[in-house]
């Protein structure tokens, strides 16, 4: 009797449980059926090769997974020695002209860190926007064009006429254009960045870049090189996650700077980290000249160690005497173990100067 039942009992559970399995992969299909991209994009998961070789995959878990066609790449060794000196053309009392033309944006998405995609905010398509360079007395014209979604503005540090500080006149979202002209100077290394507020969220997404003007008697030929000190608050609590020289957390630590002895090498230096009151450089086995603000062609200090607060910078003067690999980084332990870590590599023989030695994914910096 009580085995009867009991089939008969497991007869109706197996009945209702394939009617009820039916209706479920019915209703899923349905919904499928319907909305089958939404299906597609919650479950597949994407792959993608970062910029250090590496294979990631994603389903969403991270902010903004989809590699979408907007992404942008950025290369810090191609932007490390890249100068934008403008389109020139004689002014009628002799001086030059020199115009850019340069692009806001606020709809990228950049690989950060490996599996870290972050919406940046750019001029001309890149954080640090171009290193614009003049010579002191050169007229800078701009035309900035802000194809963003948002107000933004170009506001340069230096010497020129108040409504062309980019502060009170704001450029419209979606195509506003406004022309920005004053005449190069002080001679130095200064940033410029939009101004719109609130300015700490334009900044950190990335709206900065450095501005050179060349002293008139021009400097001693050197190797010369820009690094923006920045910071990246990736999930938005206003402490930042990464930093960096030039954007790429450790960039210059797996790919290392290849310079020369006996070769004066010079770095225009300019810390754009916000949220954290100081940031530091600190180079190993040698000592630099440091010019603050790049304005004395005397140099203040022969240190291995300067401190810069927000938009503090400055050009720092070195050769090395011995080959080999030498550290530099940020001596506020958590920066350089959270990304503000390079190296040079320095060599005795010029040949070998164009070749790339990446150093694995060890951590030189030994932690
Ligand atoms: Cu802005």
């Amino acid at each position: 009797m009580k085995r009867t039942s009991t089939m008969k009992q497991f007869s109706l559970n197996s009945r209702s449980i394939m009617i009820f399995s039916l209706i479920v992969v019915a209703a899923i299909s349905s919904i499928f059926f319907v909305f089958p991209e939404t299906i597609k994009a919650q479950s597949e998961e994407k792959v993608f090769v970062t910029h250090t070789g590496g294979i990631v995959k994603t389903t969403g878990e991270i902010i903004d997974p989809l590699y979408v066609e907007s992404t942008m790449e950025f290369d810090p060794m191609e932007y490390l020695r890249d100068f934008d000196y403008g389109k020139t053309s004689p002014l009628p009392d002799g001086t030059t002209l020199r115009e850019y033309t340069i692009i806001a944006e606020d709809d990228k998405i950049m690989e950060v860190s490996p599996g870290v995609f972050y919406n940046v905010w750019t001029f001309n398509g890149s954080v640090p926007g171009p290193t614009i360079r003049a010579t002191e007395g050169d007229t800078v014209r701009v035309n900035f064009i802000n194809n963003g979604s948002k107000q933004h503005t170009m506001h340069f540090h230096g010497i020129h006429p108040a409504e062309m500080d980019g502060v009170f006149e704001s450029v419209g979202a979606e195509g506003g254009r406004f022309t920005y002209e004053f005449v190069a100077g002080p001679a130095g290394v200064h940033p410029y960045h939009c101004h719109v507020m609130p300015l700490e969220e334009h900044i950190v997404h990335g709206l900065y870049g450095v501005f050179i003007v060349d002293p008139k008697e021009g400097r001693a030929p050197a190797d010369e090189m820009v690094m923006v000190l920045n910071g990246l608050d990736t999930d938005f609590d206003t402490e930042n996650n990464f930093y960096a020289a030039n954007t790429i957390p450790f960039y210059y630590q797996h790919h290392p700077i290849q310079i020369n002895t006996g070769e004066l090498i010079r770095i225009y230096v300019v810390n754009m980290v916000e949220f954290d009151p100081i940031n530091n450089f600190h180079l190993h086995g040698n000592l630099y000249k440091y010019y603050p603000t790049g304005t004395d062609l005397v140099p203040s200090f022969y240190t291995d160690m300067i401190t810069l607060s927000q938009t503090e910078r400055g050009i720092m003067e070195f050769e090395y005497q011995y080959p080999g690999k030498y550290l530099f980084h940020a001596h506020k332990v958590e920066f350089s173990e959270k990304g503000w870590i390079g190296i040079f590599l320095v060599s005795d023989d010029d040949s070998d100067s164009e070749q790339e030695t990446p150093t694995g994914d060890t951590n030189e910096y030994g932690t």
